[in-house]
């Protein structure tokens, strides 16, 4: 091993608390919204200030690794070579704008296209969960057990509203039995926190159709550090750099989903 990933990992912590400060002394302040593909489509000042903040810290330290983020001042990144940084400086970005909660920085690590470390931070609850391979996920201070087979019918699905009216993605009628079958829905608007929640098993299932890289790379990591799956609709292994469908759950309803529901 090259790398001092423990070096890594106590520099990626440090960065993303105060990030996460910088975003709370900003709640004072009065945020510039802008749109982008789309009038629900929000950005601000504050995604694009964290997103340079990570990017010259890495740049500092780390002159060699590769930053992909999502509003656009890391490097153009087409392939995984290397230590690449896949960076959501703000995931959840309506809900920062009407809730001032509900969202979170989102960082993935990867190495020559392995997730390394994970890191999901929900800022204002002040949740931290952090993984790296092979050695454990954790929230704050506390290890996340392997996640356990959970029955469809006593799973809760985050699913967004979105999907089971008429829309561009997919057949609407699509999700209409399964959402009939588990125990509940939910949809908390940032895809990384609803990742966190299957990490820790709050969630067991979570179906959206369309996620960029910086949507799911720090979850990735998280999640199959504690046993769990996530992978395109299909079932198949999620590219790293480009757009995807993204199914995430614990192993067992992961499976059936799959299997009764999506594979067909
Ligand atoms: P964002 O807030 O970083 O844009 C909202 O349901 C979730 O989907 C958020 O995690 C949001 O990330 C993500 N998302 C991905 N693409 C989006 C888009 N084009 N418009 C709005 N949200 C998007
Ligand atoms: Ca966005
Ligand atoms: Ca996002
Ligand atoms: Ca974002």
């Amino acid at each position: 091993m090259d790398k001092n990933w423990n070096d890594i990992d106590v520099f990626a912590k440090e960065a993303i608390k105060e990030a996460g400060r910088k975003i709370i002394d900003s709640f004072d302040e009065v945020l510039k919204i802008q749109t982008k593909t789309n009038v629900n489509d929000l950005v601000t000042n504050m995604d694009k200030q964290i997103e340079k903040f990570f990017v010259e810290m890495i740049d500092k330290q780390y002159p060699e690794h590769r930053v992909m983020g999502e509003e656009g001042f890391g490097d153009q990144v087409e392939d995984m070579k290397g230590t690449v940084w896949i960076i959501d400086p703000i995931d959840g970005t309506m809900n920062f704008v009407h809730q001032q909660r509900n969202f979170a920085i989102s960082i993935g690590v990867f190495h020559e296209g392995e997730g390394v470390l994970g890191y999901i931070y929900d800022v204002v609850s002040d949740e931290l969960y952090h993984a790296r391979k092979g050695h454990g996920a954790f929230l704050n201070d506390e290890k996340l057990s392997p996640l356990k087979d959970v029955p469809i019918e006593e799973a809760i699905l985050s699913l967004n509203a979105t999907w089971l009216v008429p829309n561009r993605k997919v057949d609407h009628e699509t999700f209409i039995p399964l959402v009939h079958r588990v125990r509940g829905t939910r949809s908390y608007g940032s895809a990384a926190i609803e990742l966190a929640y299957i990490a820790a098993g709050r969630l067991d299932g979570y179906i959206t159709l369309r996620l960029s890289p910086w949507d799911f790379a720090g979850g990735k990591v998280l999640i199959e550090e504690v046993g769990g799956v996530v992978t395109d609709l299909n079932g198949e292994e999620l590219s790293m750099v480009d757009h995807s469908p993204v199914f995430a759950g614990n192993p067992a309803v992961h499976q059936e989903v799959l299997n009764q529901y999506l594979k067909k």
